[in-house]
Parts: structure tokens; sequence; C-alpha cells
């Protein structure tokens, strides 16, 4: 999962330790040990001076902002970097074209670039004790603050809300929505939650047949009406049934739709207007990388949506969307499927998630 992103965060370390440890050339060695020569205050500011030279009033070329060579050179003598914003300079752009190759959104990536380059910089030019460590803790907190967007705790939505709860999933067709709630019945079952499925796909032929089947294997009761209904009588029936019986969600199904197909889209309004869900679920592939993030802000502004399930994140490298999705809609990624088994999903969490992406191995 995500590999192909994880060996691209990989080089952007590799690139930042390559530009930032100093050259051979630099190292205390080789300078005439300025640290103790009491010959060297005397020395004309030549622009790599002692610190004594630059502090003198001809220190034109000793920018008190740019850390000289010697500085650089004492803090690698004492195990510690510095990193200077040219350093930066060509590994940031690396990165830039790493996170866009993958699918990450225009404006996540440079949200993503602009507080890697804050922290490694900071208010003035950090020593670090490794490279490596700055670059991790750089890019952790960078990704962390683009993905955890507008997380909440599901589980603890669900055991807070009045019941029935009511969830209503969309998306386009074929991204795996069905699947997804057969998932979570089996998710909510093993926390101790029952629930009723309702087949609010009327549109297209097989789909009663498609969701009776998972509704049969896991034992769940199902609700639907003939191709043709009503949606929003469906799963108004759905929460009906789940008053009448005790259930304590109800599982709504949708055909898969363009955003753009206005009749629809409607649909969706009259199933908010007619069942008021408590959630809405946008339901899209990670493997749609860019699609997936596109399609998910169209939807979110087309019908507000509160969260977001990822599937086939199994069989995604690029990782994009994961990245993206949260930022770009406000609204979180709740789960990521990984796999075709009822067992294949996963709460989605963003530590995790970067955690995984920084893992050396
Ligand atoms: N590898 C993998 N396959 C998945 C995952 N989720 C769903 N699928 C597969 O994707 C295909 C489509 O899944 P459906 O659940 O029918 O998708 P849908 O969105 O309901 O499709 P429509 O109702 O036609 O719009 C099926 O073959 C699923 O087994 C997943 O997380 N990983
Ligand atoms: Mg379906």
């Amino acid at each position: 999962m995500f590999d192909g992103l994880k060996d691209k965060l990989s080089g952007f370390r590799e690139d930042v330790e390559e530009s930032a440890e100093p050259e051979e050339d630099a190292s205390p060695d080789d300078e005439a040990s300025p640290e103790s020569s009491a010959d060297a205050s005397d020395a004309p500011a030549d622009g790599a001076a002692t610190e004594a030279g630059a502090n003198e009033a001809d220190s034109d070329e000793t920018d008190a902002d740019e850390p000289s060579t010697f500085q650089r050179a004492k803090a690698f003598a004492t195990g510690r970097i510095i990193i200077e914003e040219e350093d930066l300079e060509e590994p940031l752009w690396n990165l830039e074209m790493a996170l866009l190759e993958s699918d990450v959104e225009m404006s996540v990536a440079e949200q993503i670039l602009d507080s890697v380059r804050e922290s490694m910089l900071g208010e003035s030019r950090k020593q670090v004790e490794t490279t490596g460590e700055l670059v991790e803790s750089a890019l952790h907190d960078a990704l962390l603050d683009v993905i955890a967007v507008g997380q909440f705790d599901f589980e603890q939505r669900i055991a807070e809300a009045d019941k029935p709860v009511t969830i209503v999933f969309t998306g386009v067709n074929g991204v795996g929505k069905t699947t997804s709630i057969a998932k979570l019945s089996e998710w909510l079952a093993d926390r101790g939650y029952s629930s009723v499925l309702a087949n609010g796909d009327t549109y297209r032929a097989g789909a009663n047949e498609q969701i009776r089947e998972h509704a049969d294997r896991l034992g769940r009761d199902l609700i639907s009406h003939d191709q043709g209904g009503d949606p929003a009588a469906v799963i108004y029936d759905g929460v009906e049934y789940a008053e009448a019986n005790d259930v304590d969600v109800v599982l709504g199904d949708t055909a898969g739709r363009l955003h753009t197909s206005d009749d629809l889209m409607a649909q969706l309004e009259k199933i908010d207007r007619v069942v008021d869900p408590d959630m809405t679920l946008f339901v899209d592939e990670a493997v749609a990388g860019q699609d997936a993030v596109n399609r998910a802000k169209e939807f979110n502004d087309a019908a507000a949506i509160d969260g977001a399930i990822l599937t086939k994140a199994d069989a995604d490298s690029s990782g994009g969307a994961a990245i993206s999705v949260a930022y770009v809609t406000g609204k979180p990624i709740l789960f990521l499927g990984t796999g075709q088994g009822y067992d294949d999903i996963t709460l989605f969490d963003p530590e995790d998630l970067v955690e995984s992406l920084l893992d050396e191995e």
C-alpha cells in the first residue's frame, strides 16, 4: 500500500542529506583550526571568517542570517548540521515533483512544501543532530497536518448518536459502495452494533440481487424496492424498520452517479430531505488518484459529505488520494478498503498512515 509514495519520500531525505552535509573541504581539519587560533581574530573577514571577524564593521559579506563556512564546519565538528535555504531548494523541488507524480493535489503539495520548509528552517537556521531526523520530523508534521483535516472518532460518533444512525453512501459507479456497506455492517457487528441494509440503488439492473447476496451471507436484513423505485422511499423504509426493530444503524446504498448527472444528484437531495441522514459518506477508489480527489470535491460541493471511504487502497501505490482528500474537502477519510473480503476495511488513522509512509523498511 502506497509503496511508490513511500520510496519518493525517502528520496527527499537522501536529497537533503546530500546537499546539507558539508563538503569534505569545509571540515574544520582543513581550516586553520580557527577556534583556537589567536591569529584568526586578527585576520580580515573574507566572508568565511571567525566569529570575532563576523562582528567587525567590515562584515558586508557575512550576512548575519547566513551561517558562515566556519559556523557550518564547527557545527559539523560537534556532530550538528546547519540547514540553509539553499540546501533545501533542490530537494524541495524534487519533493514537489514526487508528490505531484504521486497524484497529490497541487494545493496539498504546496501546503506540505511550505510547512516542511518552515519547520526545517525555523525562525533561525536550525542546528540539528542529524539531517535525517530533521527531515523525518518535518515531513511527519507536514503530512499529518494535511491528512488529519476534519478527523473525528467514527466509533464514538456512532456510540453517542441517537439510534438508529442513518448513513448514506454515494459516489461514482463501481468504486466499491455496496462492498463497503457490507464490510461496514460487519465492522459494526464486531463492535456490538446491529445494522440493516437499505438498497437505494433502484437504478442499476441486478443491484438488488447483488446486495441481497451480501445480506444473506452476513445474515443481515435488507430493505429493497423494485428497480425504478424511489431511493428516498427505500432508505426511509430502512429507517422505519430500524426504529421498529431496535436496529442501531441503517446503511443506505445508492446508485453510482456522476456529480454532473442532474436527475441523480436531485435524488440525493431528496434522500437528504426525506431521510435526513446522520452521515453521508463519499466512497471512491484510492487507485483513481487525482480523479478521486476531484470527485470528492465535486460531490462535497453538490451535496455536502461528512467523510470519505477510500477503497482499493490495497492496489494503490501512489497514495495521492489518501493524502489529499481531507485537505481538499475539509472532510475526513474515515475508512480504507484494503481488499475484497468482508474484513478488509480499516479505520483510517492519519498518524498510522504517516508513520507507515515514513517507515524506513
Ligand atoms: N481490491 C479491492 N477491491 C474492492 C475493494 N472494495 C471493492 N472492491 C471491488 O470493486 C468492485 C466493485 O464494487 P461494488 O461494491 O460493486 O461497487 P459499487 O460502487 O457499489 O458499484 P455500482 O453499484 O455499480 O456503482 C467489486 O469487484 C469489489 O469486490 C477494495 O477495498 N479492494
Ligand atoms: Mg453498488
